[in-house]
């Protein structure tokens, strides 16, 4: 049996349950296949596909916190540092109650591949917790951070592990968590967490970054096929931070964003989404978008899902993982669509990729299209340790330049292993080839 094949079955045996985690595996080892089989023997040796797909430290933990009835909870706790071969772990925190190992470890895996593509020198993390912010007042959300922080300050700080944002996490959760932290080590240790607030050491363009980085790559793809985003009919899933972004950068090119949505239902709005006003709904209100279809004539409302059904040149998945799977799929490619780029981290199923793919949908994976966020977070690294900060127009210009980069790298490396425009080949290579340079030279550990 191959190298390759015998490492997912034996992470198929150890985590039966780690539905997600196994999924993540699956499509990077796949990948590597023309790399692995290079060199097939050196690798077991090594116990090199072991290494790479076992964290290096998983910490799990009690969260326990006060609601406003005077009523105690707890909650599960979790941060893994995956690989820090490259730099300090680096990835966000996620609360939501689908949180669990397997969703953790996903994400963190993800995570190394996707922050060695940005070119920064960031290892792979990701933490959270399965409490759900929905309903909750702020104090409660507060002590919730707060009970979190507790734990996990001892095991981050700027040079260790560094924490941000993801589903659940914004820049009222970071500041209650950087507050505490704070507060539990007496030091003002700025680059410790990213997604800060501006008055207290944050990035311009940090808040943009993914759903920006998302349409800068998604015009890349574009240009590099003969078009571009102007003109064309872009479909959208989310209404949360990546998703705001992508839709107003879109739209600052030129295309009509047409659909976006929540847990519970979403909008299709033929004469363009308002930024503006899904702001104020989600960012400010944080209600459900029911209240936006009600200020906006022109928007449809519907309960449930149904966003890749609406025809688009381009589908967007902001959202969550497995949200686009094969029956969506096929339903983008009846309709025309001809390019879907991940700003979610794993929207798409195994399946649904392979179909796109292989009825000719250009198709960027969220390790590349979706990586804006983290290098910006690596830039306000940059900025807390020289202790200034760059304009709006500097950060951005930097993303761009990340993104122009990410999509060169992904499609060279495509065509050099004889998968010319498979962009998932591509940035799993990519990703994966500086890892392994750095894992080597730092011996078995
Ligand atoms: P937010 O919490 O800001 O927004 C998430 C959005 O997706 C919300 O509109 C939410 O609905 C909806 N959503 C979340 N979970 C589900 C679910 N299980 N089913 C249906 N809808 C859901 O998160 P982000 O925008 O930050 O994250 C979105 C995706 O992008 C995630 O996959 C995240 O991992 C990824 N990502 C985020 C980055 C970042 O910088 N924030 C960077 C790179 C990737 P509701 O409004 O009802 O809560
Ligand atoms: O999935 C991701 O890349 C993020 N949630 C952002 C991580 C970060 O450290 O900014």
């Amino acid at each position: 049996m191959s190298y390759i094949d015998e490492t997912i079955e034996k992470i198929q045996k150890l985590h039966p349950e780690q539905k997600e985690f196994i999924q993540a595996v699956k499509e990077v080892l796949e990948s590597l296949r023309p790399v692995i089989e290079r060199n097939e023997d050196e690798y077991r040796r090594e116990a090199f596909l072991e290494r790479i797909t076992t964290p290096e430290r998983i910490i799990m933990f009690r969260v326990p916190w006060v609601d406003d009835k005077g009523n105690a909870h707890v909650n599960n706790g979790y941060r893994i540092q995956f690989n820090g071969a490259i730099g300090p772990f680096k990835g966000g925190l996620r609360l939501h109650p689908s949180v669990n190992l397997s969703i953790m470890k996903f994400l963190a895996f993800e995570q190394v591949f996707k922050n060695s593509l940005t070119g920064l020198p960031i290892g792979g993390a990701k933490g959270g917790s399965d409490f759900d912010p929905k309903g909750k007042s702020d104090r409660e959300v507060m002590a919730f951070c707060q009970s979190f922080m507790n734990e996990l300050y001892r095991h981050i700080n700027h040079d260790r592990d560094v924490p941000a944002g993801d589903i659940g996490v914004g820049a009222r959760e970071i500041g209650y968590l950087f507050g505490q932290y704070r507060r539990l080590t007496a030091q003002y240790e700025a680059g410790v967490l990213t997604g800060k607030g501006l008055s207290f050491g944050g990035s311009l363009c940090r808040r943009e970054a993914t759903g920006y980085g998302l349409v800068y790559i998604t015009e890349e793809l574009l240009k590099d096929h003969g078009t571009s985003l102007e003109g064309k009919r872009v479909v959208v899933s989310g209404a949360g931070n990546v998703a705001t972004y992508a839709i107003q950068k879109a739209q600052q090119l030129g295309a009509k964003v047409v659909t976006c949505s929540d847990s519970t239902g979403w909008i299709y709005d033929p004469e363009g989404i308002e930024v503006a006003l899904l702001k104020e709904v989600k960012e400010v209100k944080r209600a459900r978008l029911t209240e936006y279809a009600k200020a906006r004539p022109s928007a449809e409302y519907h309960e449930g899902k149904g966003v890749f059904t609406v025809p688009c040149d381009v589908a967007l998945p902001c959202a969550t993982q497995n949200e686009l799977p094969l029956e969506y799929a096929e339903a983008l490619v009846k309709n025309g669509c001809m390019a879907v780029c991940e700003g979610a981290n794993m929207p798409t199923t195994l399946e649904a990729t392979a179909y796109l793919q292989s009825h000719g949908i250009l198709f960027l994976p969220g390790k590349a299209a979706n990586a804006g966020g983290v290098s910006v977070s690596a830039l306000e690294m940059s900025q807390n340790s020289e202790r200034l900060s760059w304009t709006f127009e500097e950060v951005d210009a930097k993303l761009q330049g990340i993104m122009k980069n990410i999509y060169a790298n992904i499609s060279a490396r495509a065509k050099e292993f004889g998968k010319e425009g498979d962009y998932v080949s591509g940035a799993n290579i990519a990703g994966f080839l500086k890892v392994e340079n750095a894992m080597k030279a730092q011996g078995i550990i």
